[in-house]
């Protein structure tokens, strides 16, 4: 494949100063995309990946928060649903999405060196791993916790039915999603009223108190042990002092072992900070900690990822879910199906681990499937099906820099 196609797609999502993860399901501008968007335009164009980055960090909050969705404009209220007359906070949602920052702008640099873009922006990723670090510290153990199911970025995993069952479903409001998705590939309306509800609360607390949802999730923390770890690498080359950030992802990734580490079952599990258990669900965000290098227990995950459950490399991608379970459904969103941006970070952990032809399989397996799919937003894992949305910026950007 070449570049060619994945290329004008980001070419036509692109709004002039950011890029939507979709025209049609999703026309703002999303944290996390943005982070994974940048890594592919990085190789086309530099320029147009550090705005992409400054356009999402001119959103951050005073507190330091980079918020999970950045409205734009020109684009109809009506469009997408929570919108922003729901968060009643500006131009910006009030939640957030997995720290994957520090690793693009670390990224953007590699493939262009700007110590101007460097500078501007590292003060304001310490900002944001500083409000994560210390204002969602719910369960006291050095671990970010989410409060809703959005911020985790996987919005319908089976790993939060627990929790959310606490929650009151919301009625009375027209979900937008439907008119551009199969409704079987995407949440049900029963979580979706949860989702809103969870909003709504947060929201009327200012966004700052914790409520029915607080969850410690493996997937984010260490996505923030591994943001810290490109800070020191930032740090370095800006000539600043760096080993704080190794500490910090070193405290973070010690943390994740000891809370949500089961060594019976050779997985990373959620926590509910709320009764302290550990949510009982193999997802993918549970071999997310594959990303950090000095992993103790990376070959005991490493035999659950290509044991039954996750059957990596002999099915597409990296599935959401355990494909033992029961309730493992192939089409609905999170709940089976495999998403580029999670075979691509499971991909760079498989490289860190010494796994080389494995992680080959799953980026020629990647690469095919894109493009069979039309850059589909997830696929069915046994069959390659797409499912969700086409044309989807991330499985785009992902595509060029596999190619690269
Ligand atoms: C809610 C934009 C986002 C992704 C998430 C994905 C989905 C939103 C939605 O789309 O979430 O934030 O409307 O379902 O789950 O990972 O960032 O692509």
């Amino acid at each position: 494949m070449d570049v060619t196609r994945a290329a004008a797609i980001l070419d036509r999502n692109w709004l002039g100063s950011s890029t939507v993860p979709s025209r049609s399901l999703y026309p703002h501008q999303w944290s996390w995309d943005s982070a994974f968007i940048a890594l592919g335009l990085r190789h086309l164009s530099p320029a147009r990946a550090r705005r992409e980055l400054r356009t999402l960090f001119a959103a951050q909050w005073a507190d330091g928060r980079v918020p999970h969705i950045v409205f734009d404009p020109g684009t109809p209220p009506e469009a997408y649903f929570p919108g922003p007359g729901f968060w009643r906070a500006g131009r910006t949602s009030g939640l957030v999405q997995p720290p994957v920052h520090a690793r693009a702008v670390l990224a953007v640099h590699e493939a262009e060196p700007d110590q101007e873009f460097l500078a501007a922006l590292y003060p304001k990723l310490v900002a944001w791993h500083d409000y994560l670090r210390t204002r969602r510290d719910a369960g006291g153990r050095g671990l970010v916790a989410i409060v809703h199911p959005w911020e985790s970025g996987m919005d319908n995993s089976p790993a939060w039915d627990g929790p959310l069952a606490r929650v009151t479903p919301s009625t009375g409001f027209v979900r937008r999603d439907l008119a551009h998705g199969d409704a079987a590939d995407r949440p049900s309306d029963e979580d979706y009223g949860r989702y809103v509800r969870l909003a709504a609360d947060y929201r009327d607390s200012g966004y700052r108190a914790f409520g029915e949802f607080v969850v410690e999730d493996p997937g984010f923390n260490a996505l923030l042990a591994d943001a810290e770890l490109a800070m020191a690498e930032i740090a370095d080359a800006l000539g600043l002092p760096s080993s704080g950030h190794r500490e910090a992802a070193a405290r973070v990734a010690k943390a994740l072992q000891e809370t949500l580490w089961d060594s019976a079952a050779g997985f990373f599990f959620a926590r509910d900070v709320r009764t302290g258990a550990l949510t009982p669900a193999y997802t993918c965000a549970g071999l997310l900690p594959l990303v950090l290098p000095d992993l103790g227990v990376a070959p005991a995950l490493l035999a659950t990822a290509t044991g039954p459950r996750f059957r990596l490399g002999q099915v597409h991608g990296v599935p959401s879910h355990d494909l033992t379970a029961a309730d493992f459904d192939p089409a609905r969103y999170w709940r089976g199906p495999s998403w580029f941006n999670v075979g691509w970070l499971v991909r760079q952990g498989l490289l860190h681990h010494g796994e080389h032809a494995l992680a080959d399989r799953l980026r020629d397996d990647l690469l095919a499937t894109a493009e069979e799919t039309g850059f589909a937003e997830y696929c069915d894992p046994f069959t390659g099906e797409g499912h969700g949305t086409r044309s989807f910026s991330w499985t785009a950007a992902l595509t060029v820099d596999l190619l690269a």
